[in-house]
């Protein structure tokens, strides 16, 4: 029971983004985050929209049995926007681009918003995370210990600069607007053109090099390998996720949500799997360079 005398806590505002295929990611990582949030936490969630049906906007409605939320769709016209990023994004779901146009589509009463890929599971309350005190910096965000240092040179950054993981992120969005960091960011997406590997990540990073951002502890964005019990809040199943440790916890919160699994846990898709990477070992005896045998990689195994 509500009492009238307590304040109302305003709610953490979180902004996601899917498509129909991505869907039951953000389903399970919806629920973790209803599930394991402090009860007086209230919640908002805003979505970018890449093509979900109408099934999928009903499974979302649904998950308010697990703990009542605002919610809020948005359609961005990406093709308006993807004009000024690289012709060759076809390996990446076009749906993870619309973050650096974030300002441009929430409310512009919100201040700041907790950005969250779909690929996570959240292990407890993201209010202390919310009210992370940016300052004056443009984003938070924790390190990408992964990043190779050869990419990391190639798009200008020196060694010891700690490039981070554009996966979760609170975004400054009064700063964006004071500072028109989007044209900034569009304006190093063609300087850097050549050399992007991941677009809307690699752009932030030559941002916030020549400027500055908050460095988050690894807890707010930890890869499953790195999972620290107790320690850890949110889990990044990123990349090559169909041998990642600790699936079962992903698992454990998509049976939560009206999909029940995620379609990597379909019979058919594992199958396909396999054939697949039978496929790219039988191929790979064919390439003799390193690049070429990469390059068929990324086309063939990591889906
Ligand atoms: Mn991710």
């Amino acid at each position: 029971m509500s009492d009238a005398s307590q304040p109302v806590k305003a709610p953490i505002e979180i902004f996601m983004a899917s498509d129909s295929n991505y869907s039951p990611f953000l389903a399970t990582a919806m629920a973790s985050i209803l599930k394991n949030a402090a009860p007086d936490d209230a919640l908002s969630f805003h979505i970018a929209d890449g093509g979900m049906t109408d099934d999928d906007l009903q499974k979302i409605e649904e998950l308010k049995k697990i703990k009542d939320f605002k919610l809020a769709f948005y359609r961005p016209d990406l093709q308006e926007y993807l004009k000024y990023l690289r012709d060759d994004i076809s390996n990446f779901p076009v749906i993870v681009n619309t973050r650096l146009f974030v300002e441009k589509f929430l409310p512009k009463t919100l201040d700041k918003v907790l950005y969250l890929d779909a690929d996570i599971v959240v292990l407890g309350s993201l209010a202390e995370l919310w009210e992370t005190d940016l300052d004056d910096n443009f984003v938070a965000a924790a390190l990408d210990p992964k990043m190779r240092l050869s990419h990391r040179r190639a798009i200008g950054l020196p060694d010891d600069y700690g490039y981070f993981s554009s996966g979760i992120m609170l975004i400054n969005l009064k700063k964006w607007r004071e500072d028109s960091v989007l044209e900034k960011l569009l304006d190093i997406c063609l300087e850097i053109k050549d050399q992007i590997e991941f677009p809307d990540q690699d752009v932030l990073n030559v941002y916030a090099y020549r400027t500055s951002y908050l460095l988050l502890p690894n807890r707010w964005n930890c890869h499953p390998r790195d999972f620290v019990e107790g320690d850890t809040i949110i889990l990044h199943y990123m990349g090559n996720r169909h041998r990642c440790p600790n699936l079962p916890v992903l698992y454990e919160y998509a049976s939560m949500t009206p999909y029940g699994r995620l379609p990597m846990q379909g019979f058919w898709y594992r199958v396909r799997r396999a054939m697949r990477r039978g496929c790219f070992v039988f191929l790979c005896l064919f390439l003799p360079k390193k690049q070429w045998r990469k390059q068929l990689r990324k086309r063939f195994v990591l889906r």
